[in-house]
């Protein structure tokens, strides 16, 4: 093959996405953060909608526009959208947000020199329900090979396959199956074996390569804190799995001092297992998902957060969504908030990336 390459004046060649692919160019760039001992720092949804505005004329707005911007200048380094609806060709994700959006933003968020990562909260295939839907033991099994919903749910992976060609060449994360130890979602441990799961991993996987989508790196996040042993029992394998991540949340139940003090412990303990297994099996590790809900702790960012992650080789941590019309569900700064000041030490540390 006949390399191809860029001239740039004066400059030596450099090749382009299509000789070194966009999921290694990717891995390299989270690699080079994770060895430099820095974390960049995500937010779920940002550039579509913050806290109280939303965008609403996709197609001539420039997606300038932050939560977290606003309050530290930067954009996040990170950028997460959820592709549930799109298995059914829906023209918005299950919160509202056009696929168009998303496209546009994930690309412009790319150009900007930025990482992107999808989570998929789909329905449910059996039940006709959504992700949360665990009336029934029966789902994953339906829709693996030989199963009742398993023509259907290729159909389904296949509209997945086309929203994420439509990306070009632009890499990103990809995090399905996720918070697969509980069982609040129809993959969820009680819902299916462990084989089963497996099975469904790579399904997927297999799946979408064959409907020609190369540039993903594939997440393994399942809920925190769990044991070592609990992690790896449905852990898809080597070759289906690029990162590890993990899912784990402040939960504030009245006393904050407790709470606060129960999240560093457990993030913690879990990112210590993270470690000795992303060495084992040679992997990247990241904090898939991470907050405290509505951030009743006004130094949570500097002295919750921020400590607990120190010494981990995370290349990334993302929070959610700031919901604009859930005032009390948002997990990321904005502006006006009082712990805006907290956010801002927070992003100026050294060690933590924002664009
Ligand atoms: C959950 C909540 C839901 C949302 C879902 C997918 O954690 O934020 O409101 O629909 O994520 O984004």
């Amino acid at each position: 093959m006949i390399p191809l390459f860029v001239f740039g004046c004066g400059r030596r060649p450099r090749p382009v996405d299509d000789e070194i692919s966009g999921d290694k160019i990717l891995a390299g760039q989270l690699l080079s953060v994770a060895d430099a001992g820095k974390v960049m720092y995500g937010h779920q949804d940002d550039l579509s909608y913050g806290h109280s505005w939303k965008v609403t004329d996709w197609e001539n707005d420039d997606l300038e526009r932050s939560d977290v911007k606003d309050v530290s200048g930067m954009y996040p380094a990170v950028l997460g959208f959820d592709l549930g609806g799109i298995e059914l060709g829906d023209s918005c994700n299950l919160d509202g947000v056009p696929f168009g959006l998303i496209r546009k933003a994930a690309l412009t968020h790319r150009s900007r020199g930025g990482v992107v990562t999808f989570s998929w909260h789909l329905r449910n295939p059996l039940t006709g329900g959504d992700s949360w839907d665990i009336s029934s033991d029966q789902v994953v099994a339906s829709v693996l090979e030989g199963g009742e919903k398993h023509e259907e749910f290729l159909v389904w992976l296949d509209r997945l396959a086309d929203f994420l060609n439509s990306l070009g060449h632009a890499p990103v994360i990809f995090r399905p199956w996720h918070e697969n130890i509980g069982s609040w979602f129809w993959w969820g441990g009680k819902l299916c074996a462990a084989e089963q799961y497996k099975a469904l991993f790579r399904l997927t996987r297999e799946r979408l390569e064959e409907k020609g989508v190369k540039n993903l790196l594939w997440c393994y996040s399942p809920n925190g804190p769990i044991s070592k042993e609990d992690y790896l029992s449905r852990y898809p394998g080597d070759d289906i799995v690029d990162i590890l991540g993990t899912d784990l949340y402040e939960y504030n139940n009245g006393d904050l001092e407790a709470a606060g003090a129960a999240y560093m412990a457990n993030l913690k303990q879990m990112l210590t297992t993270l470690t000795e297994i992303s060495k084992e099996h040679l992997k990247l590790m990241c904090l898939s998902e991470t907050g405290l809900e509505g951030i009743p702790d006004p130094h949570w960012w500097t002295q919750r957060l921020y400590p607990a992650i120190q010494g981990f080789p995370i290349c990334y941590l993302l929070t959610w969504r700031n919901a604009h019309d859930r005032p009390g569900h948002f997990y990321g700064p904005w502006k006006g908030f009082e712990n805006e000041e907290d956010f801002k030490l927070f992003s100026e540390k050294k060690d933590i990336v924002l664009l």
